[in-house]
């Protein structure tokens, strides 16, 4: 089989989620740091959609959806069993919630610019109403979403929740969320996001060897 090729964004969470399953599960790829504004004719001509990220592996077989991705990875090489752990009910619903109502409102509440009308501080307290506060009931009891342990779907969804907190990084520090914030700092502290935060040059194909 050739190797897996990466096109994504280094900034991009669903990017994030995408390189740290493929990293996690000991995939050698090749990665292509593109410039959203120029995006390759070849990605669009696999992907028309033109979503980053997009793994283009042997033959037609593209996969353009992060969490599809993620699943590749994982049934590539899974020892910790982070995709197994990921597929319960609580689990999907949390992830659902993220990519769903809680990206809503964070785009809302970053790029308040773009949604006049919109008033930032109540779409950051809905995103907290709506998903912080019921993650942070599940992270009060377990370390990870995983358990004990990581899964899949912490991967998938702290980079969600940093974003989130990046917006004003004082405030998020004030609120009542000890669970998240702790969870929050071990994964952005963690040797996998670490390596997955490698600067590559952009509109060029580099191994990721992080
Ligand atoms: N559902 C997609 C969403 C991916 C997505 O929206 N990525 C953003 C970047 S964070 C993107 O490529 N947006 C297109 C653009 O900005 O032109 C996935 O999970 O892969």
């Amino acid at each position: 089989m050739t190797a897996p090729m990466l096109y994504t964004f280094r900034r991009c969470p669903y990017a994030m989620r995408a390189r740290m399953a493929l990293l996690q599960s000991s995939v050698r790829f090749q990665a292509y740091e593109l410039v959203l504004s120029d995006k390759p004719a070849e990605m669009l001509l696999k992907s028309p959609k033109g979503t980053v990220p997009v793994l283009v592996l042997g033959g037609d077989h593209v996969i353009d959806e992060s969490w599809l991705i993620m699943e590749w990875a994982f049934a590539n090489h899974d020892e910790g069993l982070w995709w197994a752990r990921a597929q319960s009910q609580e689990n999907l619903g949390l992830l659902a919630l993220n990519d769903g109502v809680f990206k809503e409102k964070l785009d809302r509440y970053k790029y308040a610019n773009r949604y006049p009308g919109v008033s930032p501080s109540d779409e950051r307290e809905q995103a907290c109403d709506l998903f912080l506060r019921p993650l942070e009931l599940r992270l009060q009891d377990q370390a990870m979403l995983g358990g004990a342990v990581p899964c899949a779907t912490d991967l998938a969804i702290f980079p969600f929740v940093r974003q989130f907190a990046a917006v004003d990084s004082d405030w998020f520090s004030k609120q009542q969320l000890p669970a998240v914030q702790k969870w929050l700092a071990v994964w952005t502290g963690s040797e996998l996001f670490a390596r997955c935060m490698l600067r590559l040059p952009v509109r060029t194909w580099q191994w990721f060897d992080a």
